[in-house]
């Protein structure tokens, strides 16, 4: 997501756009997607499947199978939904951009992901101004397919409501980016993708893995809560997990209203931090 549409998603107007009802939800009208569009999904699709093999963790490509995301063309979400809900509680609503952040939150606490009712052109095939329905539907809803994710993004959610009464949302904003959307996690000693802005991005799914560039810390909850993020480029720090659990648990068993407070005594880290002062 990049600069201005981050600030746009948190600055946005509290007034939903035109067609929107008050939790900024739109109907998905899936039957105006174009053949160009269904074409540009599928040739998104093609190219991070056969690139993440290897790539991403385990229960990603399991995912995709009980979604069956693999059938052509952008999916439809009332379709999509019948088996997501069935197995996590979660379902996918269609929003028309970024929404503002409580918005989002709220969404994310009672199990909705809030996901783009359009997809990018086929001449921008890797450059994404906002998340479209690629970003949000490959990269992010396999994973809620999984139970502790799936806990986890509600977790998330409730978190990030509760942050935007401390003012410390950019707290949560930071544990999100760098799990949800720019994780990864270790496999049998392997190094995994899991987060949805390195799965859905091409460029991404070989430098998260490959480049010599970035950091990769074991993930740690108060150097995540602490680290700034960039959201135009790619990431210059990335956080390992073991499991999932393991960061649900860190969620759901710590006091995270007096973490916030602790660390507003220190001085927030840049992602090209490298290893912490003792
Ligand atoms: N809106 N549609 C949409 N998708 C997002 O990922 C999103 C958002 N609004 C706010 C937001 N993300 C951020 O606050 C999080 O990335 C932290
Ligand atoms: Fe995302």
């Amino acid at each position: 997501m990049s600069e201005q549409a981050q600030k746009h998603g948190a600055l946005a107007s509290p007034l939903p756009p035109p067609g929107a009802a008050a939790d900024w939800t739109v109907p998905q009208r899936w039957e105006e997607f174009s053949a160009e569009d269904h074409r540009v999904w599928d040739t998104l699709f093609a190219r991070q499947q056969s690139l993440l093999q290897g790539r991403a963790v385990e229960a990603f490509g399991k995912s995709l199978d009980v979604l069956r995301l693999s059938r052509p063309g952008v999916p439809n979400f009332d379709e999509l939904n019948d088996r997501l809900h069935a197995r996590t509680g979660w379902s996918v609503v269609a929003v028309p951009g970024l929404v503002p952040d409580d918005v989002f939150f709220r969404h994310l606490s009672e199990r909705r992901f809030p996901a783009g009712n359009f997809i990018r052109a086929a001449d921008q095939l890797d450059y994404l101004e906002e998340p479209d329905v690629f970003h949000d539907v490959f990269g992010h809803v396999p994973l809620l397919a999984q139970p502790e994710v799936a806990d986890f993004m509600q977790a998330l959610g409730q978190q990030g409501l509760q942050a935007l009464d401390l003012n410390s949302l950019h707290r949560v904003a930071r544990l999100y980016w760098y799990t949800v959307e720019f994780g990864l996690a270790r496999e049998r000693g392997d190094l995994r993708i899991y987060g949805a802005g390195i799965l859905s991005s091409f460029g991404e799914s070989h430098y998260a893995l490959e480049s010599a560039k970035p950091h990769r810390h074991d993930f740690d909850l108060k150097r995540v809560l602490r680290t700034q993020y960039r959201t135009d480029a790619f990431q210059l720090s990335y956080f390992v997990i073991e499991r999932f659990e393991d960061v649900l648990e860190l969620v759901l068993g710590n006091d995270l209203a007096a973490l916030y407070a602790e660390l507003d005594k220190l001085p927030d880290l840049s992602p090209e931090a490298a290893q912490l002062a003792a």
